[in-house]
């Protein structure tokens, strides 16, 4: 099945009692059981759900694996892979990552034992040098949030199994649609379904796909036994927004071009972080590993100066200064004091966090309104 077809029907089945087309909303906390154990499959909503079922298959299919896990949010889904892990253990991250995924590894993590190294992932000798007998898991995300740095799958994925080492990637950006991680070797691809795949602004949910038997028993485990996870009701939501995640990527992707193209040709700018660009560094492996560019975009103004960076936010119309990304609307977001506040200045400025970094989620409006309010917010 190609994937504008394994988004509607992979895993969907009509409903076995009515013959609903659309997958019910099953507002159960409890199932009934004739004896204890003699049920249909179901005994408690937080174990399993069949809305939350159904979602977690197809979002198994979208990925090219056998198991789908959805949790209640993005950050819960992280949780439940890094409690996989040991005191003792160490993590190599690269070091441009969501700021909430700094703070779960800086400020939780490490207080248990479970320490991360942050690292420019793409020149990946730099993997090889930080691995030592207590590393056990290598995290990517791949495009960066919100740099849009690319990182070599294929070879990390290499690198992972020389070490015997868990290969997870935060596969927010680039969606299933644009690119499967464990097509190149990864362990784990796991979303913010918060962002494309629920694709609305109306949920907050997160996922993970895996191969492996053992993985999948470890997240299982965790899902059930801690317990963060989605409703029903957000699980129908996301169902509904994946039906057309192929054709929003599409034209995010081609917006998404034309306000980076806009961007670069624009006097106020000063360096446009995009994939797209032949003069992106890592844009040969962008294009191995990803069918198309995504929507997202970052940039930063000539002279670094904040207070000009909040008042061109402030001055636009269409585009929303607002957290999150992935969503049918154009919202833009001021990464050093929003998405990435939780990250000593001095740690950001190295990656590149710059005070007028400015990063913008292209939204499917039509792209003509979106770079004439961005026209009007730089000339105005
Ligand atoms: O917000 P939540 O669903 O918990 O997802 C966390 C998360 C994980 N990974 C990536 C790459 C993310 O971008 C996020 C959340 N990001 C934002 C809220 C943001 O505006 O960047």
């Amino acid at each position: 099945m190609k994937f504008g077809t394994k988004v509607i029907h992979a895993g969907i089945e009509p409903d076995e009692a009515t013959g609903a087309v659309m997958t019910p909303i099953y507002m159960t906390t409890t199932y009934a059981q004739k004896r204890p154990g003699e049920h249909k499959g179901y005994e408690y909503s937080r174990t399993q759900n069949p809305t939350r079922t159904t979602l977690e298959k197809n979002i198994a299919a979208l990925e090219n694996t056998k198991y789908g896990l959805c949790f209640a949010s993005g950050m819960a889904a992280i949780d439940a892979i890094m409690r996989m892990l040991q005191p003792g253990d160490e993590v190599i991250s690269s070091n441009d990552v969501y700021g909430g995924t700094y703070r779960l590894l800086k400020q939780v993590y490490e207080k248990v034992g479970i320490k991360s190294h942050f690292i420019p992932m793409q020149d990946t000798n730099k993997v090889l040098e930080c691995i030592n007998e207590n590393t056990k898991m290598i995290w990517v995300e791949t495009p960066t949030n919100p740099l849009l740095n690319i990182i070599d799958l294929e070879a990390i994925g290499k690198i992972a199994k020389e070490n015997d080492l868990i290969f997870a990637v935060d596969n927010t950006f680039a969606t299933p649609c644009l690119q499967n991680p464990i097509d190149f070797g990864a362990h784990i691809s796991m979303h913010s379904v918060t962002k494309y795949l629920g694709g609305h602004s109306d949920v907050v949910m997160g996922a993970v796909a895996v191969n492996d038997d053992e993985l999948a028993e470890k997240l299982y485990f965790h899902q059930n036994s801690i317990g963060a996870v989605p409703s029903p009701f957000d699980a129908f939501l996301v169902l509904r927004g994946l039906k057309t995640l192929h054709i929003r990527m599409e034209r995010h992707s081609e917006n998404g071009k034309a306000v980076a193209e806009f961007l670069q040709n624009h006097p106020k700018i000063d360096k446009v972080y995009y994939p797209g660009f032949e003069s992106h560094p890592n844009h040969e492996v962008a294009k191995k590993q990803m069918s198309n560019f995504g929507g997202m975009v970052s940039f930063t103004l000539k002279g670094d100066d904040i207070d000009e960076t909040l008042d061109i936010i402030s001055k636009l119309k269409i585009f929303t200064l607002a957290e999150s990304l992935g969503g049918v609307e154009s919202l833009i977001g001021h990464p050093a004091t929003m998405t990435h506040a939780s990250i000593p200045p001095e740690v950001r400025h190295k990656t590149g966090v710059l005070d007028s970094l400015i990063r913008v989620s292209v939204g499917i409006e039509d792209k003509d309104d979106l770079i004439a309010d961005l026209e009007q917010a730089f000339n105005s």
